[in-house]
């Protein structure tokens, strides 16, 4: 059984739902536009339970659908209504979702991160593909062209009730065959905006997080005043500061609740902490210089299993860098959170760019990711692909 790609709810085979695939008419569908967050219109969708006498092996009698609503009709999810791509319950699906406050590098870490997957994907002879027309067009427009063409930096993500929202549906890419199934990786970006407050714990539209297979949590070490004030002459500051990174963990963990998706806190732009290698005499110079320490190399693109020995120094290493950014009170909410849920957990560092941008634009050496891959394989080792 695989789960819906915008909410995430696995799909049973007990019940189904399907619309038209081009409606006589369109209205607005209360369903859907709760969990996208805004209104969406669709046509009408019919829905079908499996009767509670059916066999063991029931399945929709075939063309019910198609009777039912007069015409060509195209599976959608019966929790949330979003139109499932073609044979999505054969498949298997990783659902990620990207949660961090405002402007802590999530956006640019999705961007990068789908091309390592292509990379690496080619060296493991998968093919990694957008899996539908919508989520090549999104990552283009809003993720790739942005980043990669203009050279400039990715807009802020619009808060979920603002314009243009493009992370309320999620990027759906196919990676190839794994166990002689079908796999995909979704991942929903979110606003920093929409986790920032509080009063989204309850909101239908951020349930996915409780639903999701990891959620990769990211925290800006920038953020950080003693490494700001080190940082000062070598990296150029940063205009946009997001909020609170404990209280935006402690509203994440909340909306989390009871679900269990793997945690991966990530350490974000490490190449900013990588450039205190170079400030003389000071104690981070010290620590970022370690040249036998997992922080200080990248085998994320090597063609192996993922290296799970790796991960767990890395693990180690990165909790007590955390320590030293004086964030240990999130080190203490993730392992003994106070939803009083233990979340399979693991620290990651990474680099989406390599280098610091200058004000608007990329660093001139271009980008460099460092890592980038880490915690989506760690995920999706846990689902059993790509291992
Ligand atoms: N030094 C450095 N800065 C980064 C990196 N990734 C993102 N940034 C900066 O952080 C800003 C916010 O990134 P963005 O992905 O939009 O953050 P989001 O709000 O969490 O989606 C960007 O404008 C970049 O200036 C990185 O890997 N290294
Ligand atoms: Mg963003
Ligand atoms: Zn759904």
């Amino acid at each position: 059984m695989t789960k819906c790609p915008r909410c995430f709810v696995t799909l049973t085979p007990d019940q189904y739902a399907w619309t038209r695939t081009v409606p006589d008419a369109m209205e607005v569908d209360e369903i859907a536009s709760t969990y996208h967050g805004s209104a969406v219109r669709s046509g009408p969708v019919i829905e079908l339970k499996r009767p509670n006498d059916a066999e063991e092996d029931w399945a929709p009698p075939s063309g019910h659908a198609e009777k039912e609503a007069g015409g060509d009709v195209a599976e959608v999810c019966p929790e949330c209504h979003y139109r499932l791509p073609a044979g999505w319950r054969d498949a298997q699906a990783t659902c990620v979702a990207m949660a961090g406050a405002r402007a802590t590098g999530k956006t640019v870490y999705v961007a990068v991160l789908v091309k390592s997957l292509h990379l690496l994907g080619e060296r493991m002879s998968q093919m990694v593909e957008p899996a539908t027309a919508e989520t090549e067009d999104s990552y283009r427009e809003n993720y790739e062209r942005p980043l990669y063409e203009e050279r400039g930096i990715l807009e802020p993500t619009p808060a979920a009730h603002t314009g243009n929202p493009y992370q309320r549906e999620p990027l759906i890419f196919s990676i190839g065959i794994w166990n002689g199934v079908r796999q995909y990786l979704v991942i929903r970006d979110v606003a920093g905006e929409d986790l920032e407050d509080p009063k989204n714990v309850g909101a239908t539209s951020m349930q996915f997080f409780s639903r999701a297979d990891g959620v990769v949590f990211m925290f800006d070490p920038l953020r950080v005043d003693s490494v700001r004030d080190q940082l000062h002459d070598l990296v150029p500051a940063q205009e946009r500061v997001g909020g609170d990174p404990k209280s935006v963990l402690r509203t994440v963990l909340s909306i989390i609740g009871t679900g269990t998706p793997n945690l991966a806190v990530v350490l974000s732009k490490f190449d900013a902490l990588q450039a205190l290698a170079h400030v003389d005499g000071s104690e981070w110079s010290e620590i970022m210089s370690q040249r036998g320490a997992a922080y200080s190399r990248d085998p994320s693109l090597q063609n192996e299993p993922y290296n799970e020995q790796d991960g767990r120094l890395l693990h180690e290493e990165v909790r007590s860098l955390l320590d030293k950014l004086e964030a240990k009170a999130m080190a203490m909410a993730v392992e003994q959170p106070h939803t009083g849920v233990a979340l399979g957990s693991r620290y990651f560092a990474v680099s989406a760019l390599g280098e610091s941008p200058v004000g608007d634009r990329l660093h001139e050496s271009g980008i460099s990711p460092f890592r980038c891959l880490d915690p989506v394989r760690w995920v999706l080792a846990q689902q059993g692909v790509w291992v």
